[in-house]
């Protein structure tokens, strides 16, 4: 592990510390069962802002192998939202795109190849790039071919050599795991065709403050971008943002449009003008978000130890790395829940990283009838809540922990 004594993005040294979550175990390190009594490497989780380019950061990085090479246990395809909002997004492009038989597409993160199946369902070239063997292999199946790699400009220089430039690149909720990030956004320019463009989804930080949504912060996303922190990063790159659309996907995200030139529909600019107006380009705005995490994190300890002491049984939905850090800094153990459930095949039968909640499948729920399921993907409200329908309809209720903790 390293500290960054300076900015991952502008290297100004003055960072200023805004949150500390303590040490916690790697989010995604799910243990099987005879690694649960074997001690768990643990992390500091330390977040810091930069006022010279207004990137929110983490201050360690993890080495990227140890979070998403061995055994790793996301796969995008088990949320039917996700499959509709890649899907609808291929969609669009398609549409307004001239994509022809020498057109390519190419995916950093392709996980499982939820997206890029959909340009291989019509025919249109693509290329998947990740390093987790497991997601990868699942893409392959489906037809979309994948590179086990990490990307990096030195793989861009390998494809561009060999004639391999992308029409449209994605990359979606990989830019703030990326520890090289200059090293990434350079390989970003160097893979696109000139008048290529690349369609970058992000968590917006706005929402994470606003909405107190602390629980995504763990040691895989290193950055928590805004508009101001994108645009002076990729400045620097000869890229251009030329559109930014809100998302109201993972809590809340930015899809980005950026090109070589300059262009666009102006959303950039407005979002630059409103996000200096609020001053997320300010410290002060990160300043109270500790003592609120805080506050948010005594209120919900409180009301599962009450329900607890009333005699009632909880269980949790979703072993999401989101829930990790919730469970691991609010500290909820066995004596508060007594498993997680997750559709996610690869996640069952295996235990939550520290505190070891078991992990079993949602049927669960309906043959134990739980009092109350800690919504752990609370990001997948609508889904899972339509989902559980029956489950509800019996009286089952869930607890959504955040902006603030209340029973649905
Ligand atoms: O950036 C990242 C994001 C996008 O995804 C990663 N670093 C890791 C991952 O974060 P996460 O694990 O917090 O993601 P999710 O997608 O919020 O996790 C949801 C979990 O809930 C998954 O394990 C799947 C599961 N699930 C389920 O069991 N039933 C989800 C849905 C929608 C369901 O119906």
């Amino acid at each position: 592990m390293s500290a960054s004594p300076s900015c991952r993005s502008c290297q100004s040294a003055d960072l200023e510390i805004i949150l500390d979550l303590g040490s916690t175990p790697l989010a995604d390190r799910l243990l099987a069962a005879e690694q649960v009594t074997a001690a768990e490497p643990r992390f500091p989780l330390e977040v810091a802002f930069c006022p010279r380019c207004s990137l929110l950061q983490l201050v360690e990085t993890v080495p990227p192998e140890l979070l998403f090479c061995d055994r790793y246990p996301y796969y995008s395809s088990f949320s039917d939202h996700l499959l509709d909002h890649a899907r609808q997004c291929v969609e669009e492009l398609i549409a307004s795109r001239p994509l022809g038989p020498g057109s390519l597409v190419i995916e950093l993160a392709s996980n499982d190849g939820y997206l890029l199946k959909n340009y291989a369902e019509r025919g249109i070239a693509c290329l998947g790039i990740d390093p987790a063997e497991g997601p990868a292999d699942a893409a392959r199946r489906l037809g979309v071919p994948t590179l086990t790699r990490f990307f990096g400009l030195e793989l861009a220089r390998q494809l561009r050599q060999r004639g391999e430039q992308a029409d449209i690149l994605h990359a979606n909720n990989v830019l703030a795991h990326v520890a090289d990030i200059h090293g990434f956004v350079a390989g970003i320019a160097e893979v696109l065709k000139a008048d290529g463009i690349a369609v970058i989804e992000v968590p917006y930080v706005r929402e994470l403050i606003d909405q107190c949504e602390f629980d995504t912060i763990y040691h895989e996303h290193l950055c928590y971008f805004s508009v101001t922190a994108l645009d002076h990063l990729f400045r620097r790159h000869d890229l251009h943002l030329q559109q930014v659309r809100p998302l109201s996907i993972h809590g809340g995200s930015l899809r980005l449009q950026i090109g070589k030139h300059p262009g666009g529909d102006g959303s950039p600019a407005r979002f630059l003008v409103e996000e200096k107006k609020v001053g997320l380009d300010r410290v002060d705005y990160f300043r109270d978000f500790g003592r609120r995490v805080n506050s948010l994190r005594e209120e919900l300890l409180d009301l599962l130890r009450q329900l607890k002491q009333g005699g009632s049984r909880i269980s949790a939905y979703g072993a999401a790395a989101k829930g990790s850090t919730l469970i691991n800094t609010v500290g909820i153990g066995g004596e508060l829940i007594d498993y997680v459930v997750d559709r996610n095949i690869h996640k069952q039968d295996h235990f939550m990283p520290g505190q070891h909640l078991p992990i079993v499948s949602p049927e669960r729920l309906l043959t134990d009838m739980p009092d109350y399921v800690l919504l752990l993907a609370w990001n997948f409200q609508s889904e899972i809540l339509a989902q559980q329908a029956d489950y509800r309809s019996r009286g089952g209720k869930f607890i959504i922990p955040v902006p603030v903790p209340a029973i649905v």
